[in-house]
C-alpha cells in the first residue's frame, strides 16, 4: 500500500507493537490546539491599491464591512442579469484588527481553508507569504509578525485576475480557463491555530500532518498504518510521545498504539511510522453501510501531558478496478452510478456553508447515487467529509482543465508545472484520509483548446509527471484523468498528444446526443476505447444535457437542440439521459459514471435555455429548488422504496388534444387515471412508463399515476386547442403561441426529413440573445419559426372526416433561386399540391406564403406526404382543423381516445 515519501522528512520512529483496544468508553480528551475563527470584523474593498494598504496605519473606514466567508462575484440562475451580477476579475483587499491572545511559548498559525486565486497576507505590515491556487487550504506560520495580547492587523490581497491578461499573478496558475467562472475572494474560513511549539506538521502542503493507509481491511482484521509528521519549533530538543487511536462510532478506543519517544533536534522535524490494528473490525462499505471510525493522534511530553492533538476521518474498507469488470469494495463488485458537482451557489457563489454542502448530499441521497465527482477542483472539507458519511464514492480532481501551458504558449513552463504538481500534492495530503475518495484526477479535458484548433497541446509530459506525483504521494489510490478529445492515437495529430493510457484508470467526457452524435453512439464508443484499451479500467467521468424549465417539446425527437443556445427542453434532456443511461448500465466493464451535472452551475458565457450566465445541464436547477424530470428518471434507476412522478409537469399548457403520458417510477407497473377514467397500467422500462395516444378534454385535464406502495403523483394539463385540432411547427422542439392567439405546438408524428430553426441560437455578449430575422408577408412570426426539410411524412391521429389543411412556407435558404427546389405535397396518398416552388412564387427568401387543402380521413389517421422533385422538400408549420360543414363521421363509438389509441399503434 502507500508510502510517504516527502523530501525533508526523515523516518525516525519506529513501529511499536499494537496495545490491545479497550472495550471501555474513554473520557473526551481536552483539545490541546487553541482555534479562533477569523470571520467577522473584515473591511473589504475592490480595487488594485498598492500595498500601503497593507500598512497598519492605512485608513479603512471607507471600505465595505464584510463576513468571511465572502466572495465578490455573483452570476447565474436567472434568465437576465440580476441586480448583484458582478464578474469582476482583479484584486480584492481584505483588512481585519482582531485582538491576538496570549501566546506563551505557543506557535500562531494563519489558516485559510481556500482563497482564491492568488493570495498574499501580511500582518502588521509583515509579508507572511504567497499562495497561488484558489482551492486548497493554506497557512502561514504568524508567530514572529504577531502581537499577543494587542492588536493585530491583518492584511489579505486576492487576485483573481484572468490568467490571460498580460503579467498576470494567475498566468501559470492552474486553470487556465474553465465551463465555470474563478469567482475571486476569501470564501472559505480563515482562523488562528496556536500549537505548541512541537506539533503535528503545520507545513505540510496544508495537510492535517498524520497520514493514515488501510493496509488490510475484511472481516477477520485491518492493519492501519499511520504516519504522522511532526515539527519541533522550539529551541530545545524535545522527544515526543506519539499516540495514535482509532475512535469508534460510539466513541470507544477501537485499537491504539503508542511510540515511545525519539529526539528530535530544536529547528527538526520527525516522522512517526505506526501501525492501528483492528480483530473483526467494522468495515466502510460505501452507502451499504458507511461505518466511520475517527483517528486520534495525540503527542505527548515525557510527562504524558497532551502536547498536540490532530482528529482525522478514518474508514476501513479495501478499493481495487479491474478493466473487465469494474470497482471492487471490499472485495465486491460495486457498479458505481452517479452525478458531478460543482461548489456554487446562486447568490452565495463560492462562499457557502455546510448546510448547503450538505443539500446537495440529500440531493444525492434522494437520487440514489452512490458515487460524485467533485469536480473540477479541491472542493471544501465538508465536502469528502460528507461522501465519507453517506457512503458516496469520491473522484476528487485538480484544476488542470482545457490546456496544458499557460495562454500564449503550446509547451507546459516550469512554474506552470510546479503550481500544478503542487496542487496536486495539496489535494492528496489534504484529503488522503477520507475513505470516499478512490482516485485522484490529474486533468481535465486537457486537450481541449488545441483540439479546436487553438495551438497545440503537449500534455504528455505533465500528465506523466503528475502520475508519479499521485503514485509518490498515495500508491493506494490510481491516478485518472477526464479526457475529451484526441485522445486515441488513431485520433492523434501533430501537437495533440495521446492523453489516454496514460493515468492507471481513466474517465471520457462524452456528450453524445447534446455536442456531437446521437445518443446511441456511446455504448459502441465505449466498446472501442475498452477494445484499445483493454487494460485501463475505463468509465464515463461526464455525459449530460441541458434542461430548461419553461422550454418543452411535444415530442423531444421533433427537432434539434441548440447546444449553445435555446431551445433546451426540459423534455429533450430527460430523452438523451433515458437513451444513454441503458447503454452505459449494459457495459460492465465501465468503472463508473457521472451525470454531468447534479446541478446548473453559473458560467460567465452561456446563454442557454431560459437562463443567462449558467451552464442548465443540471439534474437539479441552480438554486436547489427545483428536480428536472431527468432527476426522477434516476431515481427511478438507482433507488428502490417505491416512487412514481409523471414527467411533464410544468408544460401545462398544451396544445395537442393527444398526447403520449410518461411516468418514472422503480416499480414494475404504474395506472394511469385520467380525468377520473382508468387509462390503464403500463409496464416500466428501466424505469419509464408510457402511455401514447392518450386524449385530452379541452380546457383542464387531470393526471393521475398510481405504482404498489408509492405515494400516488398528480398533475393538471390544460389543452388549449379543439378536440381534432392540430397546429404543429415543423421541425422544431419549441412551440410557440400565435398572433391570434393559438398555441402551436413542436414538431410531432413525423418520419424523415430534418428540422431547422431560426430562433436565435446562440449568445450575442452582454447577456442577451441577438435579434431573430423576421419571414416577411405575415403578421404571424409563430407557423414560420422553423422549417423541416427533406423527403418526409406526417400521421397525425384524427377522428374521421373532412379537415382544413392548411401550410406554411417559406424560403429559408437566400442562395436558392426559382426552381431549384420543386416538391410535391400528398394527402392520403393523393396529390394534394404538386410542383410546389416556394421561392417562386414568394418572390425571394424569408417570405411567407400559405396554402390550403380540404383532407377526408378515413381509417383514423391523416396523412401527409412531402416528396422532392428538385432539391428538398420544405415545410414550416401544418394546421389541422376539423371542417364544420359536412360534419365527421366517427366510426365505431368509442370517441377520441379510443380512436386515437387504435390509430396509433402501427406508427407510434
Ligand atoms: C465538459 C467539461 C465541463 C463542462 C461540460 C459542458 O466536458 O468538462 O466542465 O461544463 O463539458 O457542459 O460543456
Amino acid at each position: 500500500m502507500w508510502r510517504v515519501t516527502a523530501a525533508g522528512w526523515t523516518a525516525i520512529l519506529a513501529s511499536a507493537a499494537p496495545a490491545p483496544a479497550p472495550a471501555q468508553p474513554q473520557p473526551q480528551p481536552q483539545a490541546v490546539r487553541d482555534t479562533v475563527p477569523l470571520s467577522n470584523g473584515w473591511r473589504f474593498h475592490l480595487a488594485p491599491d498598492g500595498e500601503a494598504v497593507a500598512a497598519p496605519g492605512f485608513d479603512d473606514a471607507g471600505w465595505t464591512r464584510v463576513a468571511v466567508p465572502h466572495n465578490w462575484n455573483r452570476m447565474g440562475g436567472g434568465a437576465t442579469r440580476g441586480p448583484d451580477y458582478t464578474n469582476v476579475h482583479g484584486i480584492g483587499w481584505y483588512r481585519l484588527h482582531f485582538r491576538a491572545p496570549a501566546l506563551g511559548r505557543r506557535h500562531a498559525w494563519l489558516e485559510f481553508d481556500a482563497a482564491s486565486i492568488v493570495t498574499d497576507v501580511w500582518l502588521n505590515g509583515v509579508h507572511l507569504g504567497r499562495h497561488a491556487g484558489a482551492f486548497a487550504r493554506f497557512r502561514f506560520d504568524a508567530t514572529a509578525a504577531m502581537r499577543p495580547g494587542a492588536d493585530n492587523l491583518l492584511a489579505v490581497r486576492v487576485d483573481n485576475s484572468s490568467p490571460r491578461t498580460p503579467g498576470s499573478t494567475t498566468a501559470e496558475v492552474i486553470p487556465m480557463s474553465g465551463d465555470w467562472p474563478m469567482y475571486g475572494g476569501l470564501y472559505r474560513p480563515v482562523r488562528l491555530v496556536l500549537t505548541d511549539p512541537v506539533h503535528i506538521a503545520m507545513a505540510d502542503y496544508g495537510g492535517p500532518g498524520t497520514y493514515a493507509t488501510v493496509v488490510r481491511a475484511d472481516a477477520d482484521a485491518a492493519q492501519v498504518r499511520v504516519v504522522t509528521r511532526i515539527e519541533n519549533m522550539s529551541a530545545a530538543s524535545a522527544a515526543p510521545v506519539v499516540e495514535a487511536e482509532a475512535i469508534d462510532a460510539a466513541g470507544r478506543v477501537a485499537a491504539s498504539v503508542r511510540t515511545p519517544a525519539a529526539t528530535i533536534a530544536a529547528g527538526g522535524r520527525g516522522e512517526a511510522v505506526q501501525t492501528l490494528a483492528f480483530t473483526r473490525p467494522h468495515l466502510w462499505n460505501g452507502t451499504a453501510d458507511p461505518y466511520r471510525y475517527r483517528l486520534r493522534v495525540t503527542l505527548r511530553a515525557g510527562d504524558g501531558h497532551a502536547i498536540d492533538r490532530v482528529e482525522q476521518p478514518l474508514g476501513l474498507r479495501s478499493i481495487r478496478f479491474d478493466a473487465d469488470r469494474g470497482f471492487f469494495l471490499n472485495g465486491r463488485h460495486l457498479a458505481l452510478r452517479g452525478v458531478s458537482r460543482h461548489q456554487d451557489r446562486a447568490r452565495k457563489g463560492w462562499a457557502i456553508e455546510d448546510a448547503d454542502i450538505d443539500e446537495d448530499y440529500a440531493l444525492m441521497r434522494e437520487i440514489g447515487a452512490n458515487t460524485v465527482r467533485l469536480a473540477h477542483y479541491q472542493h471544501a472539507q465538508h465536502a469528502y467529509d460528507a461522501a465519507d458519511r453517506d457512503g458516496l464514492i469520491v473522484w476528487a480532481e485538480i484544476p488542470l482543465v482545457d490546456r496544458s501551458a499557460p495562454w500564449g504558449q503550446d509547451r507546459t513552463t516550469d512554474g506552470f508545472a510546479d503550481n500544478a504538481e503542487r496542487q496536486l500534492r495539496e489535494l492528496i495530503r489534504q484529503n488522503a484520509n477520507h475513505p470516499s475518495i478512490v482516485t485522484w484526477s490529474i486533468a481535465n479535458e486537457v486537450n481541449l483548446e488545441a483540439a479546436k484548433g487553438r495551438g497545440a497541446s503537449h500534455a504528455g509530459p505533465l500528465l506523466e509527471r503528475l502520475q508519479r506525483v499521485v503514485h509518490s504521494e498515495d500508491p493506494g489510490r490510481p491516478a485518472t484523468l477526464a479526457d475529451c478529445c484526441g485522445s486515441v492515437p488513431a485520433e492523434a495529430r501533430a501537437g495533440l498528444d495521446t492523453v489516454a493510457g496514460i493515468t492507471d484508470v481513466i474517465g471520457y467526457n462524452r456528450y453524445f446526443g447534446w455536442y456531437a452524435q446521437a445518443p446511441e453512439a456511446l455504448g459502441p464508443e465505449l466498446a472501442r476505447l475498452h477494445a484499445l484499451y483493454p487494460r485501463q479500467p475505463l468509465s464515463v467521468s461526464e455525459y449530460g444535457a441541458g434542461g430548461a424549465l419553461s422550454q418543452h417539446s411535444d415530442d423531444p425527437r421533433g427537432g434539434p437542440i441548440a447546444a449553445f443556445g435555446r431551445p433546451h427542453p426540459e423534455e429533450y434532456q430527460a430523452d438523451l439521459l433515458e437513451r444513454t443511461w441503458p447503454q452505459i448500465a449494459a457495459a460492465p466493464y465501465v468503472w463508473a459514471s457521472w451525470v454531468w451535472n447534479l446541478t446548473d452551475f453559473s458560467n460567465e458565457q452561456r446563454l442557454e435555455g431560459d437562463l443567462t450566465d449558467t451552464n442548465d445541464k443540471g439534474l437539479v436547477t441552480f438554486d436547489r429548488k427545483t428536480r428536472k424530470d431527468a432527476f426522477y428518471y434516476y431515481k427511478a434507476n438507482w433507488t428502490t422504496a417505491p416512487f412514481v412522478h409523471l414527467t411533464g409537469r410544468r408544460y401545462v399548457d398544451r396544445p395537442y388534444p393527444i398526447v403520449e403520458v410518461k411516468a418514472y417510477s422503480n416499480q414494475r407497473s404504474v395506472r394511469l387515471r385520467v380525468n377520473g377514467r382508468d387509462a390503464g397500467s403500463a409496464a416500466c422500462t428501466f424505469g419509464v412508463c408510457r402511455w401514447p395516444g392518450i386524449a385530452l378534454r379541452s380546457g383542464d385535464n387531470r393526471i393521475e399515476a398510481t405504482a404498489a406502495g408509492a405515494a400516488p403523483d398528480a398533475i393538471r394539463w390544460r389543452l388549449h386547442g379543439r378536440p381534432a385540432t392540430w397546429h404543429i411547427r415543423a421541425g422544431t422542439l419549441s412551440g410557440a403561441r400565435g398572433a391570434d392567439g393559438t398555441l402551436w405546438g413542436s414538431d410531432v408524428f413525423v418520419t424523415g426529413g430534418e428540422g431547422h430553426f431560426r430562433e436565435q441560437p446562440s449568445m450575442s455578449r452582454g447577456g442577451q440573445p441577438g435579434p431573430v430575422r423576421a419571414v416577411a408577408g405575415t403578421g404571424d412570426q409563430a407557423p414560420f419559426g422553423s422549417w423541416r426539410s427533406g423527403n418526409f411524412a406526417y400521421a397525425v391521429p384524427v377522428p374521421d372526416g373532412r379537415y382544413r389543411v392548411t401550410l406554411s412556407f417559406f424560403e429559408p435558404d437566400a442562395a436558392i433561386g426559382p426552381g431549384a427546389r420543386v416538391f410535391d405535397v400528398q394527402a392520403q396518398g393523393r396529390a394534394a399540391l404538386t410542383a410546389v416552388d416556394v421561392r417562386h412564387d414568394t418572390g425571394g427568401a424569408f417570405r411567407a406564403m400559405r396554402r390550403s387543402v380540404p383532407v377526408d380521413v378515413t381509417g383514423g389517421m391523416l396523412r401527409l406526404a412531402f416528396r422532392p422533385v428538385r432539391g428538398e422538400a420544405i415545410v414550416s408549420a401544418i394546421a389541422i382543423v376539423p371542417e364544420p360543414a359536412g360534419g365527421r363521421r366517427e366510426k365505431g363509438g368509442g370517441g377520441p381516445h379510443s380512436i386515437a389509441r387504435r390509430a396509433l399503434t402501427p406508427d407510434s
